[in-house]
């Protein structure tokens, strides 16, 4: 960190910024519009990596992975008007996720503003309803001032993005100021008399729920809130694509609270007399479109514990709110203890009642994708990453894998495809020593494959399984249940998708029968390259538990 105050120019002071502010890692595409930041990572390469990309979308969704893995703010830099228009998806993912980012973009010289000059936009219209703040720096001399707000911003509260503008002369202009420290994250606690609360509402519960989800976990605060809940004997699930936020092994754990969700277990959070709902906002992933939680008024006895205050009261009218980072709300929680043999038994139930839900069942064709997905579940390691994109084809991994603990997952909340595989790939560069995995559909993954030519030479080995039923599945699912027969626009024609992983470098496989995944697995992972499975499943095949016929015949039924 520099204290001496030597005059350096903007780019330089805003890489040194990111140094003091512990920053290791950051992903971007350059542009002629920041230079001197360039200049500056430049002489930071031994120690902060930039990692180049080759579209901003890939680059966003990297930081953002980053970001979600590590609770650190995941950076990005990208240029003006066209950068930041491919860069804003992994923004608006950072934002329903949770996630801390900083995002830098490229501005025109302040001397042009207002024009309407080359890809100028102003971000803080554009990117004012994803970001926790967007602010531009105009002056050299408060780069460290507006970095340091930006990071403490992101972590704070309900974690999310941030975007700085850097005005072109504001980079190239030099100063003598000093670097400031690393920013703090401070998180409230649980008052006494909210546990106290808290203790009377659980005390009384003949039926409650625990509900885990959002941001702002670490692995220690997840792994002692386990035992807690163990301990007690409580129910507790996990809300869309936290899964991972508790081990979906232990016989408390009653199932995943999201999209294709297990019915009895969505009657069971319906019925929950007390539910105990901590981190997660409750969006309509969550609560089922506002059916399992009503809103504004849920007939349960909602405990609603966020770090955000501004979520507490913002959807729902909670029985009891709580404010309080996770690992404070956990601590609190450990001195309550509760002695209740009728939670326990019905917990058990209720994990049973998951574990045969959650088994596969046979699908149409060769390709028995659930068997794939469940010989996964034990084949990888137990730290491995499963990064997965948005389509149907998730719907498997969500029912059969199984999470065993923090941020084994890594999955988009915004449903935003194309996250599955630079996900996996931002992984893999942030921990190079764990097994991580990415699981795309066809449809998904040619949203962002191109990013195969920045896992190739920044050596990321990691195996990525693309799902290809030759659809736009959701879609023509939900096609064929509203207009029946009447397909259009859902189809896809694809490459030989092993072949384009070869052509980047990669190692490409392609499985049609069930039996041949796992030597073909084994093949991937001993390559040591980054390497792409596609794996022909039927068409028909459409979710883990139904068929597109099935769906079109019942939609054609009921219209006639
Ligand atoms: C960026 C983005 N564009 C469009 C959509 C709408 N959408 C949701 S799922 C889906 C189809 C996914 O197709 P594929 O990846 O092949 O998976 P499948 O459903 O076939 O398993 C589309 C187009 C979206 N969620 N995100
Ligand atoms: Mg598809």
């Amino acid at each position: 960190m520099k204290t001496d105050l030597q005059t350096r120019h903007g780019g330089k002071i805003l890489a040194d910024a990111l140094a003091a502010q512990g920053v290791k890692i950051a992903f971007g595409v350059p542009g002629e519009s920041y230079l001197p930041v360039l200049d500056g990572l430049y002489d930071l390469r031994d120690r902060l990596r930039f990692i180049v990309c080759r579209q901003e979308g890939g680059a966003s969704y990297m930081a953002e992975a980053q970001g979600k893995l590590t609770g650190e703010p995941g950076v990005l830099f990208v240029t003006r008007g066209p950068g930041a228009s491919n860069g804003a998806i992994g923004v608006h993912t950072g934002f329903q996720d949770s996630t801390p980012m900083v995002v830098f973009i490229g501005q025109v010289p302040n001397e042009f503003a207002e024009r309407e000059a080359f890809q100028e936009i102003d971000y803080r219209r554009m990117y004012g309803q994803m970001a926790k703040w967007v602010a531009q720096i105009d002056r050299v001399e408060r780069i460290p001032e507006y970095v340091s707000r930006a990071f403490h911003t992101a972590v704070a509260g309900r974690p999310g993005p941030v975007v700085l503008a850097l005005p072109e002369d504001a980079l190239y202009a030099e100063a003598a100021v000093a670097d400031l420290a690393r920013h703090h994250v401070v998180r409230p606690a649980p008052s006494p008399s909210a546990l106290h609360e808290l203790q009377s509402l659980l005390e009384k519960a003949q039926r409650p729920f625990v509900l885990l989800g959002g941001g702002g976990w670490d692995r220690p605060t997840c792994e002692r809130l386990q035992r807690w809940i163990e301990a007690n004997g409580l129910p507790a699930g996990t809300s869309f694509r936290c899964q991972d936020l508790f081990d979906n092994r232990s016989e408390c754990y009653a199932g995943d609270v999201g999209i294709g969700i297990n019915p009895e277990l969505a009657q069971r959070v319906k019925d929950a007399d007390v539910l105990l709902v901590v981190g997660a906002r409750l969006g309509e992933m969550t609560s089922g479109g506002y059916t399992l939680v009503e809103a504004p008024q849920p007939k349960q006895a909602l405990v609603h514990v966020h770090a955000g205050a501004e979520e507490l009261g913002r959807v729902y009218r909670p029985a009891l709110a709580i404010n309080s980072g996770m690992a404070q709300f956990v601590e609190a929680l450990e001195t309550l203890a509760f002695d209740k043999p009728a939670w326990r038994a019905e917990s058990r139930a209720l994990h049973e009642n998951y574990l045969a839900w959650s088994k596969p069942r046979p699908i149409p064709g060769e390709l028995q994708y659930g068997e794939i997905v469940q010989w996964l579940a034990q084949r990888l390691p137990e730290d491995a990453i499963v990064a997965g994109g948005a389509g149907n084809f998730a719907g498997w991994l969500h029912r059969h894998f199984r999470y065993k603990g923090f941020r084994t997952q890594l999955g988009s909340t915004n449903g935003s495809m194309g996250y599955g595989f630079p996900a996996a790939l931002a992984a893999k560069l942030v921990h190079p020593d764990r097994t991580v995995l990415g699981l795309c559909g066809d449809g998904d993954f040619l949203m962002t494959g191109q990013e195969f030519a920045t896992a190739v030479p920044y050596d990321a080995p990691f195996v990525t399984l693309v799902v290809n039923n030759g659809l736009y599945g959701t879609i023509r699912m939900h096609q064929e249940r509203e207009y029946p027969g009447r397909v259009y626009g859902t189809g896809l024609k694809n490459p030989d998708f092993a072949a384009y992983a070869r052509a980047f470098g990669g190692h490409g496989e392609t499985v049609s029968r069930t039996a041949e995944f796992a030597p073909a697995f084994e093949r991937a992972l001993a390559s040591g390259k980054p390497a792409l499975i596609e794996l022909r499943i039927d068409p028909d095949a459409i979710t883990p538990a139904t068929t597109l016929s099935a769906i079109r015949d019942r939609a054609l039924r009921s219209k006639q």
